[in-house]
């Protein structure tokens, strides 16, 4: 199997958080892959095959499966056996409908705070097609991002103040052990600890006692992230 990922100039360290879903829902199910790391103006000529502009795309054998969610339900379907990764039907309709939620609220907020670090770890060429084609999204150029920050990151920490009340009680997202919205909600960690020296979590927040458990999971799959200095 094959997993196409999003890379700066550090081919070891892949940071997109779509990627990350799909990484460790492979490995939920133990299932062993060979990462493809990609640049962002490597991303459309690559993966044309896939006919996809994005990563993650999976190739498994004949299949190919391009978008997080589509290869998620790929890895349940083809590889039923183990821990089910949404944890049946109506566990897979709340996990997608989960990653729905995530992204004005969380994503949004977490990518202007994140967009001047993203930035400084790509190469040339894709600091310019991120420049490009970034700056019209955020709507301000990468260095007013850099220097003002601290609003979206405040949002995003607001924002996150539902899911701190849930974890108060509960281990993981998914109930007792972690499944797939676990990954999604980590993949935004990930994200950032891959790509900034940020600490964007306020210092007594509940999912700090989560993200450890987290950490811990797969031999250290998203632990043993190299930190930004
Ligand atoms: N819906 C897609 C979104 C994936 C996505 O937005 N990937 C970004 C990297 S995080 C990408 O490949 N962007 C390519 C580009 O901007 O040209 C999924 O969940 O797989």
């Amino acid at each position: 199997m094959k997993l196409y990922e999003l890379v700066g100039r550090d081919p070891n360290m892949p940071f997109s958080p779509f990627a990350w879903r799909s990484k460790l829902a492979l490995a939920h199910k133990g299932l062993k892959f060979e990462s493809v790391p990609l640049r962002f103006t490597e991303i459309a000529d690559t993966l044309s095959f896939a006919d996809s502009k994005t990563v993650p795309v999976l190739v498994d054998g004949e299949n190919i499966i391009p978008d997080s969610w589509h290869i998620a339900c790929y890895i349940q379907d083809a590889y039923p056996d183990g821990a089910d990764l949404f944890g049946g039907p109506r566990g897979r309709a709340a996990a997608h409908l989960f990653g729905f939620q995530m992204g004005m609220p969380l994503l949004m907020p977490l990518f202007r705070t994140l967009v001047s670090d993203i930035y400084k770890i790509l190469d040339e060429r894709d600091q310019d097609f991120f420049r490009k084609t970034r700056e019209p999204r955020i709507g301000c150029t990468i260095e007013d991002a850099a220097e003002n920050y601290h609003d979206a990151l405040v949002t995003f920490q607001n924002n996150l103040i539902p899911y701190e009340a849930y974890l108060k009680s509960s281990e993981y997202f998914c109930g007792d052990s972690p499944a797939y919205q676990d990954y999604c909600f980590y993949s935004l960690f990930l994200w950032a600890r891959a790509t900034s020296p940020k600490s964007i979590l306020k210092e007594d927040s509940p999912i700090k006692k989560w993200l450890d458990k987290m950490d811990g999971l797969f031999d250290g799959l998203g632990g043993n992230i190299k930190l930004i200095k």
